[in-house]
């Protein structure tokens, strides 16, 4: 059985799952716990750079670590539609390479508020730690790490997150799908939305702080455009097996 390594609420995490999810290959998912999982991440990935979720273990230990590479991993061995159209796959790769501006921002803005938030902080840890005295703090300092990990620190975040969502917009347009037919340059497309207005919990439960943290309304509302086409495409692709929250 494959195993699925994520943060449940992660946009990255949302497109390995999809990829696995739309080839029908069965896995488990394991929540990454920032900092408390660093460790045995590194072990997992043996990772020379940073150790990140998602990331894919396969039943004969294979270890794929990335969004991109999972779905490339996932389409050689599917056998449902591919999500790398022949001649698109460098094409797909630049997309996903220019995305990754937007959802580092997101994720900046999401550890900057997540240090505000209790209640969000508790739902960021597995149901044993919550109960322990101090649990809080250890959320608190979990995400700090991840934010020296990440350099949390440039840039405007809004311009940022608003320059990935004009992107989608240019590319998808009046049209239905980016590439003219599905394909994970749509994956990539409605992960970029996630940052601004979480899907349904239809198909990925987030706890309501959690859910919270990854809105922005003010932004959202000048891209009702692409979120109403975001909405579309998951009901048309996205296998509705709901995620549990974590914990
Ligand atoms: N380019 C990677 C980025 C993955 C990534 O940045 N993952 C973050 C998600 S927030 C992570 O693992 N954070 C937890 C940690 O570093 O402990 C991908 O496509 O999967």
């Amino acid at each position: 059985m494959k195993t699925l390594y994520v943060i449940h609420h992660s946009p990255w995490s949302e497109r390995a799952r999809w990829a696995l999810l739309h080839h029908e290959l069965a896995f488990v998912e394991r929540e990454h716990v920032p900092l408390v999982g660093e460790l045995s991440l590194r072990f997992r990935t043996k990772a020379k750079g940073k150790a990140t979720v998602p990331l894919l273990v396969d039943a004969d230990g294979t270890t794929v670590q990335g969004s991109l590479a999972i779905a490339e991993h996932a389409d050689q061995r599917g056998s449902r539609p591919t999500l790398f159209p022949p001649g698109k796959a460098a094409e797909i790769k630049t997309l996903f390479d220019d995305f990754e501006e937007c959802l580092n921002a997101a994720r900046e803005r999401f550890v900057r508020d997540l240090l505000n938030d209790r209640d969000a902080q508790l739902e960021s840890l597995p149901s044993l730690l919550r109960r322990l005295p101090f649990a809080a703090m250890s959320a608190r300092i979990g995400t700090s790490f991840v934010r020296s990990k990440y350099d949390a620190t440039k840039g405007s975040i809004d311009e940022r997150i608003r320059a990935g969502l004009e992107r989608v917009r240019d590319l998808v347009g009046k049209k239905k799908y980016v590439l003219g037919e599905f394909s994970f340059a749509d994956i990539l497309c409605a992960s970029v939305v996630q940052t601004v207005d979480p899907v349904s919990d239809k198909w990925l439960v987030l706890p309501p702080a959690t859910r919270r943290l990854w809105t922005d309304t003010s932004v959202a509302k000048d891209y009702a455009d692409i979120v109403s086409w975001r909405d579309r495409i998951y009901e048309a692709h996205r296998p509705r097996v709901a995620t549990k929250a974590a914990g």
